[in-house]
């Protein structure tokens, strides 16, 4: 913002005083290389200048007076002990706006003044409340603190002041995947189960089979297949021997797979097969192959990594 300065006309002081005394006077523009002005008007007690752009009040042997700018709309008072203001509305920030789950964040309130002024309020004259979100409490300082969330979410809180109010939008950030209310904790992260069970279901712990497929939900989470569709759980659908073993079975863009293969069904140790280890997933029937199982009796299996 600028305010010009406000320079009377150098006429003798006898002249200006009868001008003064006729009523309204206009001032010229005045201007430089490097400054201009509109045109002011001085008012009739020879204390107030207006122009298109800007309101400046003078004073003659004391100190207050104000400075304003028309657009954006400004006012500054100088000298003066206190002030009358009508509140019309408030304007609400928090530091920070995105905090993170189980954390803090600093609410604060402005007046919006009928002159457009802006007064800032005590965060302990203002009563703050919650409208939605996972935010446990505000203290009467302002303080917001979120809870666990499972993922990334929304709230909003209220301040009221005098006859007046205002919502700030805040977003809680999920930063832990397996710390959510009754699903916290448990080897499983919080999303899925929310996504097969909703908020707080016990068909949801990792040892129930909800859809009796004979996979549990912690191996279901694992394999990233349906626990509440009977046919979806993990296994090999197919397999060949086309010159070199190779296993089908049904993938998730989510996770990664690795073959292993042993020449013995109840004994001897697990290899993986290097080049087919922590395969990603097409979310269709992939297929992982032994390129040196020709001729040779192989039994396999396939593990699947959450990435
Ligand atoms: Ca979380
Ligand atoms: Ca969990
Ligand atoms: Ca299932």
């Amino acid at each position: 913002m600028e305010i010009a300065a406000f320079m009377p006309s150098a006429a003798a002081p006898g002249k200006a005083s009868a001008l003064v005394a006729l009523g309204m006077v206009l001032l010229a523009a005045w201007g430089s290389a490097n400054a201009a002005s509109t045109v002011s008007v001085l008012d009739a007690g020879g204390k107030r200048a207006s122009s298109a752009s800007y309101v400046m009040d003078g004073s003659l042997g004391s100190f207050v007076g104000s400075a304003g700018a028309n657009s954006p709309r400004v006012v500054a008072r100088h000298g003066y002990a206190g002030q009358l203001y009508d509140v019309q509305s408030l304007a609400l920030s928090a530091s920070p706006t995105n905090v993170n789950e189980t954390s803090t964040s600093q609410l604060a309130a402005q007046a919006i003044l009928d002159d457009s002024t802006l007064l800032s309020l005590s965060a302990t004259s203002v009563a703050w409340t919650v409208v939605s979100g996972l935010i446990s409490s505000i203290s009467a300082n302002g303080l917001a603190t979120t809870t666990n969330v499972y993922q990334d979410t929304g709230g909003a809180v209220r301040a009221d002041y005098q006859s007046r109010f205002a919502t700030l939008p805040l977003t809680i950030r999920n930063v832990g995947n397996d710390d959510f209310g009754a699903y916290a904790r448990d080897g499983i992260d919080d999303a899925w189960q929310v996504r097969y069970f909703g908020l707080s279901n016990p068909n949801a712990s990792p040892l129930a089979d909800a859809d009796r497929d004979g996979m549990d939900n912690y191996h279901e989470y694992i394999a990233d297949t349906s626990p509440t569709n009977a046919l979806s759980w993990f296994h090999i659908q197919t397999a060949s021997n086309g010159g070199s073993f190779k296993v089908f079975f049904q993938s998730s863009t989510n996770r990664k797979y690795t073959l292993y293969g042993r020449t013995n069904l109840t004994s001897g140790v697990w290899t993986n097969i290097p080049s087919q280890t922590d395969i990603p997933g097409s979310g269709g029937v992939d297929s992982l192959t032994d390129p040196s199982s020709k001729g040779a009796q192989r039994y396999y299996r396939i593990g699947v990594r959450v990435p």
